[in-house]
């Protein structure tokens, strides 16, 4: 074999072998990503669980009796994205003693205690105008719940824009019309099929915008991108160090 025909076949060897290494990595992407801003007037995507449902106005509206006692709507949509960014803009009548859940990470979605729709498995983001008023993160498990994080503002009334982000750490930052409320890091729970939301008859929902973060593959295994630009670096100066091998011993 003279030199030329060897170095050819290392240079293809080589280039294969980056390739391979570089094709044999799962596929990052941010496939899971949804939204919904109800902007054809109807809830097609979403499955009702109890209650009425409206989106006529281009909302989302629990529309049913509000002269109910306990008057659930509990609605859900598939959702497979556990680390991202959530979005939506949420309407609650403060001056009503209301319940809400917006269960934005979830293998499944349960009736708990009296009748709360809520993760199994999974995190939640509960306002509660009902008691003291506070907005509550909680991490579910397939019975109960942990709070991991607690804001108590004076009232919520009206529309207000929530944004959740969840980073490959697990660092959580729940933001409120913009304003970080609650940052905590919590890994407890990694994988996510559904989007919940329950709440009393006089809410509603809209602009729900869910991000998946790049980096994950089909089967929600993190590979940190830093990881697979050190082995693609790797790889590419091992092919020119043997390019350079075979270039120096032809001209010695
Ligand atoms: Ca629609
Ligand atoms: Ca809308």
């Amino acid at each position: 074999m003279d030199r030329k025909l060897a170095k050819t076949t290392l240079l293809v060897v080589g280039i294969s072998l980056l390739l391979a290494l570089v094709g044999n990595f799962p596929r990052c992407s941010a496939q899971n990503s949804w939204s919904d801003d109800f902007s054809d007037g109807n809830y097609t995507g979403w499955t009702v669980e109890e209650g009425t449902f409206n989106a006529s106005n281009y909302i989302l509206e629990a529309s049913g009796d509000p002269g109910g006692i306990v008057d659930w709507h509990k609605v859900r949509h598939s959702s497979q994205v556990a680390y991202g960014n959530w979005s939506l803009d949420m309407y609650i009548n403060g001056s009503e003693d209301t319940l809400f859940y917006i269960s934005f990470i979830a293998d499944s979605l349960f009736d708990w205690g009296p009748s709360l729709y809520v993760p199994r498995n999974g995190y939640a983001l509960f306002f509660d105008t009902e008691g003291p008023t506070r907005m509550t993160l909680e991490l579910w498990t397939s019975e109960d719940f942990d709070e991991i994080g607690i804001w108590q503002p004076s009232a919520f009334n009206g529309w207000q824009n929530i944004t959740i982000t969840r980073d490959f750490t697990g660092a959580f930052t729940v933001s409120v019309n913009g304003t970080s409320r609650i940052s905590v890091t919590d890994n407890d729970h990694t994988t996510s099929a559904q989007f919940g939301w329950m709440s009393d008859p006089w809410s509603a929902i809209d602009n729900v915008i869910v991000n998946e973060l790049d980096g994950y593959n089909n089967n929600n295994h993190y590979i940190p991108i830093e990881l697979l630009l050190l082995v693609g670096g790797v790889a590419i100066i091992i092919v020119i160090v043997i390019i350079a091998v075979i270039y120096l011993r032809r001209r010695g």
